[in-house]
């Protein structure tokens, strides 16, 4: 299971890590209150701060770092049985991890729905439109078209019932870089089986490893990436990694620049 904490190494601000969350830093939008943005009755009224932030979010404009190619080394090595992510930057395909091996449980940006007459585009043909800073619209009734991204207020994506025939299956629940704040996704940690060893690794302690801790659960705490790399380093996994981000073209464990988000947002 994996959240935004996941890719800020990456580049990209989560939620609510505080200072550099996005929920700190939307002061520009005029919002109601911040999680405004993602609420999906907010964006049917005003959709332009939605597309503002999906300008700066929008796939193309980062590369995954090491903690998802450990995913696909996961996947390589035949231990992967699912990856449920609430991140919709895309990183994880990008990585290399098979679709069919995904969950992205709040949606993607990779397809787009007319908001009026329900047509169908791929996220690359709003890419000219979000990124002239502009609301995409419909070519066939000129309504507003949003990223199948799922938003507060709207259902999860019928494929995020996986879970109730793989959890039970799971003999190891990583669970990386996520306050496990929003359900129904959070509540996927208490769906393995209860002898099953958890590992968290975040910044922080979060969801029942803060209420509900079993014997056998693990937190690393710290730094994902640094996290990630204790573990590889201890199943004698490194050179096959790198191996993969070699052919996968990013940049080693060192971590991106960071881009100024922000302010490129409010320019
Ligand atoms: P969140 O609520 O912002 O929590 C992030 C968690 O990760 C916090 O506990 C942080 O302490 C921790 N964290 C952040 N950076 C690191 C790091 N470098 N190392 C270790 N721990 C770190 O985000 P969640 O994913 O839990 O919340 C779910 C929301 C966030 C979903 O709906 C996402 O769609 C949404 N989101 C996604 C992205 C993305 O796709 N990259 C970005 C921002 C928000």
């Amino acid at each position: 299971m994996a959240g935004a904490g996941i890719s800020t190494p990456s580049g990209i601000p989560d939620f609510r890590s505080p200072g550099s969350g996005l929920y700190d830093n939307l002061q520009q939008y005029d919002l109601p209150y911040a999680e405004a943005i993602f609420e999906i009755g907010f964006f049917h009224r005003n959709p332009a701060p939605f597309f503002a932030l999906a300008k700066e979010l929008y796939p193309g404009n980062y590369r995954p770092n090491p903690t998802h190619f450990f995913v696909h080394l996961l996947h390589q090595k035949g231990q992967l049985l699912r990856m449920y992510t609430q991140n919709i930057d895309g990183l994880e395909r990008l990585a290399g991890i098979p679709p069919e091996k995904l969950v992205e449980a709040h949606g993607t940006f990779a397809t787009a729905t007319c908001t009026s007459c329900l047509q169908k585009y791929k996220g690359e043909e709003l890419r000219p439109a979000v990124m002239s800073g502009s609301v995409p619209k419909c070519s066939a009734c000129g309504g507003v078209v949003k990223p199948d991204i799922v938003f507060f207020g709207e259902e999860l994506p019928p494929h995020f019932l996986k879970y109730l025939t793989d959890f039970p299956l799971a003999d190891l629940l990583i669970i990386m870089g996520t306050s496990l704040e929003v359900e129904p996704f959070a509540s996927l940690a208490g769906a393995v089986r209860s002898s099953v060893p958890r590992l968290l690794i975040n910044r922080d302690p979060v969801g029942p490893f803060v209420w509900g801790r079993r014997p056998q659960d693990v937190l690393q705490l710290g730094e994902v990436m640094g996290g990630v790399q204790a573990l590889v380093e201890a199943l004698g996994w490194t050179r096959e990694l790198q191996a993969l981000m070699a052919a996968g073209k990013t940049d080693g464990w060192q971590r991106e620049p960071i881009r100024t988000v922000f302010s490129s947002v409010a320019s």
